[in-house]
């Protein structure tokens, strides 16, 4: 392919063109990505036309174009936001000093490691999802589903980018392992936890949209801190296309709980299975499953890695540059939860290793706030029930709680207790059945599967009735 064909085909604001030593290496890149993604992508549908946006510049006409195409023809391209004169590094060691254009060498392998972590999270999330679409609610889900796909698949090229333009042969390394590892592989798991977890049914997919999605928004609001410039700018444009993705998990769990209570109206009674429903308390439990595994992805509460990205200058804190404080936190201390004998505790621990916990309590209060909306939908259904975020330390499997057993109230528990009650706390295989039993495809224009309602609007202002993805 000439390297005109190939420009034309990756939309950029990093001059391409005039970065021969880049531009070989995405090309050599490129083949892999898009075997990859034959192999990896979503199943089926590969050739049908998709009513997608695309992003072809980072302005405001530019990054949301809206038309119909094949997914393997998406243009992945590479956008970093506006530069911003002057910047300065905003924390750390280097605060004040100019932000780096290029890689502090002594950091190269810190930094590398990072975005590595951060990019192999894009293609994950693509493999769990690859076969939701056989089983789709509607063809405005499955629209939904094929764009988050294809961003994913354009995060990933952002990571990729960083990689190649500034690491040199190991970043070139690194990109080829990106394609290489496989969500829930055990000789090549992903690198995070909740990356190689299943995304078995549209329930979970709602979830993990709404509860992993936004660990990828806190994680890429601190990188957006960084001092290393390009990362900085990668990622705050990236964060645009991640507010859709988490729209797509909010409103989904939203419209299955309304259609949960209506159906709870029509028919007087909980029970809502035996009309084909999903029943509040198993959607109170995938919850629990998803916030939990989604806390894992901060990290340990106490981490001298955390400390160490931002004395660095390489990851800072969520709005970094809005906190009023010295933006080195050497002398300052953060309230940490902790284990303490029997009971869950608040310790004051220095703010630096305590970075990973305050972030997490940033997500945290976050999710409660989507939470509270899920449940004004169940309070206008007039039924007195609540959905809640269990408690922090409930089913962790990293930090300071992995090695314990707590109730999603906060209460340390034995063993025993755990395996008598994990049923009603945690998704069973039955109700992972019954989820999967409901999941039969609708693709017929404007109609919804029975367990999920309509959403209030189109997307880009097309009718309900559009036809998102062209089966035909
Ligand atoms: N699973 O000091 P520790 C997204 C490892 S999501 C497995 O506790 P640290 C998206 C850790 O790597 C956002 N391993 O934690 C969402 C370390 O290993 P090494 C992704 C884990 O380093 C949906 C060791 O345990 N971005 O974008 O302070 C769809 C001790 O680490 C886990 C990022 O994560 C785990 N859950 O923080 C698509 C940002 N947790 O290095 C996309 C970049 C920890 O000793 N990553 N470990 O071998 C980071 O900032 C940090 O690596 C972490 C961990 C916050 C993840």
């Amino acid at each position: 392919m000439s390297a005109t064909d190939y420009l034309e085909r990756i939309p950029n604001n990093v001059s391409l063109k005039d970065n021969r030593r880049l531009l070989r290496a995405l090309e050599e890149w490129q083949p892999k990505f898009l075997e990859w993604w034959r192999d990896m992508g979503p199943h089926g549908y590969q050739a049908k036309d998709v009513y997608l946006r695309t992003a072809v510049s980072v302005d405001t006409q530019g990054w949301a174009q809206f038309g119909y195409l094949r997914m393997p023809e998406y243009r992945w391209g590479i956008f970093l936001a506006e530069p911003e004169p002057n910047r300065a590094i905003a924390f750390g060691d280097h605060k004040g000093q100019p932000a780096w254009q290029e890689v502090p060498g002594e950091y190269r392998g810190t930094l590398r490691r990072l975005i590595v972590t951060q990019g192999d999270t894009e293609p994950a999330s693509v493999e769990q999802q690859r076969h939701l679409g056989q089983t789709c609610p509607s063809l405005y889900d499955l629209r939904n589903l094929f764009q988050v796909n294809v961003e994913e698949g354009r995060h990933l090229w952002a990571m990729v980018y960083l990689l190649d333009a500034y690491f040199g042969r190991d970043g070139r390394e690194e990109s080829e392992a990106l394609l290489q590892r496989r969500s829930g592989d055990r000789d090549k798991p992903r690198i995070l936890g909740a990356f190689n977890e299943r995304t078995p049914d549209w329930l979970s997919f709602f979830m993990f949209s709404f509860f992993t999605d936004r660990d990828g928004k806190y994680q890429l609001a601190s990188l957006a801190e960084s001092g290393f410039d390009p990362l900085a700018r990668t990622c705050r444009f990236m964060l645009t296309e991640e507010a859709h993705h988490m729209f797509v998990g909010e409103t989904g769990v939203g419209r299955i709980v309304q259609r949960t209570c209506e159906l709870m109206r029509e028919h007087r009674t909980e029970d809502v299975r035996a009309h084909g429903g999903i029943d509040l308390p198993t959607i109170q439990k995938y919850v629990n499953f998803h916030f939990s595994v989604s806390l894992d992805l901060f990290g340990s509460e106490i981490s001298t890695n955390a400390a160490n990205f931002y004395t660095l200058g390489l990851k800072g804190r969520f709005e970094e540059t809005k906190k009023d404080d010295d933006h080195r936190l050497k002398d300052a201390t953060y309230p940490v939860a902790d284990l303490d004998g029997e009971r869950v505790a608040m310790r004051e621990q220095p703010a630096l290793v305590s970075l990973n916990e305050r972030l997490r309590d940033d997500y945290v209060t976050d999710c409660a706030r989507g939470v509270a909306r899920w449940n004004q939908v169940i309070a206008r259904a007039g039924i007195d029930v609540e959905l809640t975020l269990p408690h922090r330390a409930f089913h962790r499997a990293i930090g300071c709680f992995s090695d314990v057993r707590v109730s999603p109230e906060g209460r340390v528990i034995s063993q025993a207790e755990w395996d008598a009650r994990r049923d009603d706390w945690l998704p069973t295989k039955a109700d992972e059945a019954y989820v999967g039993s409901l999941m039969q495809p609708v693709t017929e224009r404007g109609k919804f599967a029975n367990w999920i309602a309509a959403p209030a609007r189109g997307i880009n202002g097309q009718a309900m009735d559009f036809e998102y993805v062209r089966l035909g």
